[in-house]
């Protein structure tokens, strides 16, 4: 299969966009064809410094080879490198009901979340990760949770533009697991753990120990003091036993076994342990990359060369069907 996914290069990734993307991607590239994107052209449809844009594309391309991207299987490269991403969005966009553009979720948080920056690009951003996948003929799309609406919208547009001008696409297929999928803040439960959010809700992945040791001491939990997993009455420990169980390969029930009688206070100085640990190899890995931005640099020009080849055929197809050439 092909398999294509990204990241918005918009500061340092987190837990969330580990457990719920990146962890999914490793396993996938040893038989599949996947092509991984650093999505500058999102990055921009939120507030951003134009200063530190590049400085991210590095950091966000340095996260992926230190979680295990291997850049001679699957293809690394920057959106806006391909010139077609935008070319086939605006295509896609005259079959895209406005409408649908206005129900999505994200446009509607990310406007509340931004009031003075609710641009044309933030509604039509659904557009263009259709034309990511779709210009790649992806046909599973691993992401987390909160991009299910727009992988269904992907499935409608591919769906109407095959109907309107002949098969062209498929239809593609969200992977979205079923622990991860949604990590939450850790200062508020209820919302999703996010790189925009105040930095004490997230754990980055190059946090310092002693960092992720005090924000995971210090988030928040529910009133009682059993160690139980129940989203909807303790949404706190829950998610706490959520990164637990998935960093550590426990299932939350041994988790809960394995904790019974014992108060938040242990249970959290446990968590940051393992926590710490798990990601020591990121920090390792990340000094060592951090040195080497021509080395980054020579990858993301193989993976360009690479996807131009693909962007480039489909786009000629593309331009056929719809009688533009
Ligand atoms: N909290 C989360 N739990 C599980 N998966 C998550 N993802 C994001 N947050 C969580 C998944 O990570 C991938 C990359 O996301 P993105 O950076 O492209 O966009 P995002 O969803 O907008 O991520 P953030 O962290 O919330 O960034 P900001 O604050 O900049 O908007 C996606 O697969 C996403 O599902």
């Amino acid at each position: 299969m092909r398999i294509f996914s990204g990241i918005r290069p918009t500061g340092d990734l987190h837990l969330g966009n580990y457990l719920g993307a990146i962890k999914q991607w490793i396993p996938l590239q040893q038989i599949n064809e996947c092509v991984f994107c650093i999505v500058d052209l999102h990055a921009i449809t939120t507030p951003y410094d134009p200063k530190k844009l590049q400085k991210n594309i590095l950091e966000t391309t340095a996260i992926y080879l230190a979680a295990g991207i291997n850049p001679e299987k699957s293809i690394i490269f920057v959106q806006s490198q391909i010139k077609e991403h935008a070319e086939l969005a605006w295509l896609l966009e005259t079959i895209t009901p406005m409408g649908e553009l206005k129900r999505m979720t994200q446009f509607k948080e990310k406007s509340e979340q931004h009031k003075d920056y609710i641009n044309a690009g933030l509604l039509n951003y659904p557009v263009l990760m259709a034309a990511d996948v779709l210009l790649y003929k992806g046909e599973a799309v691993p992401v987390g949770k909160d991009q299910e609406q727009h992988i269904e919208l992907m499935r409608s547009l591919a769906k109407k533009f095959n109907q309107k001008f002949g098969q062209t696409f498929k239809e593609p297929e969200s992977l979205i697991l079923k622990e991860g999928s949604k990590i939450m803040s850790l200062t508020d439960p209820k919302k999703k753990m996010s790189k925009s959010d105040e930095p004490k809700s997230c754990i980055f992945l190059f946090d310092a120990p002693e960092d992720i040791t005090k924000k995971i001491m210090s988030a928040t939990t529910d009133s009682g003091k059993d160690i139980k997993y129940n989203i909807t009455k303790k949404s706190g420990i829950s998610n706490l036993l959520t990164i637990y169980s998935l960093l550590s390969g426990k299932t939350t029930q041994e988790l809960e076994k394995e904790f019974k009688g014992k108060n938040y206070g242990e249970f959290k100085k446990s968590l940051a342990e393992v926590v710490v640990n798990y990601l020591e190899p990121f920090r390792r890995k990340q000094k060592e990359l951090a040195s080497r931005e021509a080395y980054i640099q020579e990858i993301l020009k193989k993976g360009q060369d690479r996807a131009q080849i693909i962007a480039k055929a489909t786009m000629q197809e593309v331009k056929e069907k719809m009688g533009l050439v």
